[in-house]
């Protein structure tokens, strides 16, 4: 019978040709792919060790900026180009202040020294990203994000911006300075460490 290709004409009752050999082998690793790729998203957020670490809270970002005051009245050891360094003792909370267009204060920290570092905003988005790691959050205005740091190697690092947020974005540069782990003596036999 002549095939009439007219939409008045319903199509014949089977109008496929059963899968051949190679698509049905390509359906088979696509799908066992997509398998694979579906359980990495569970597999990745448990053992991929990429999750922050730390604890999250709400926060007013007038009372965040409130707090940044504090600690920096608490902990500032001096000043550079009008920024104070902040050299909070080891195991303290810290907390970094994005806005536009700076990271405030700049910090000194202690290698091998473990710290709660806080992130905020206090106007919009901003980006933290610790040069040269691969180290990205979000600082997110009215969001308390608290890490758990432990810097494990000395030097003089960068913070920028890397969440576009006006004409000053470039400019915001942070800095976060690593001084080398002081050397205890070990104790001496019979005296308490
Ligand atoms: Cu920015």
């Amino acid at each position: 019978m002549e095939e009439l290709h007219s939409a008045l004409v319903s199509p014949r009752h089977v109008w496929w040709k059963p899968a051949g050999k190679q698509e049905k082998v390509w359906v088979t690793v696509s799908f066992v792919w997509c398998m694979i790729l579906f359980a990495m998203m569970p597999l990745w957020h448990i053992k991929g060790g990429q999750n922050p670490s730390g604890i999250r809270a709400r926060v007013d970002p007038i009372a965040y900026h409130k707090r940044v005051e504090q600690f920096v009245a608490d902990y500032k050891i001096g000043e550079e180009s009008g920024m104070p360094i902040v050299a909070p003792p080891p195991g303290s909370h810290v907390y970094l202040l994005g806005r536009m267009w700076q990271w405030y204060p700049s910090l000194q920290l202690e290698e091998g020294k473990s710290y709660t570092l806080h992130l905020s905003s206090t106007d919009l988005n901003h980006g933290f990203n610790l040069q040269p790691f691969n180290i990205n959050f979000q600082v997110v205005p009215g969001y308390d994000y608290g890490l758990r740091v432990t810097p494990n190697k000395a030097g003089d690092y960068r913070v920028i911006c890397n969440e576009y947020c006006g004409i000053g974005h470039h400019l915001m540069i942070g800095k976060v300075l690593v001084t080398p782990a002081k050397t205890v003596a070990a104790p001496r036999q019979g005296e308490e460490g």
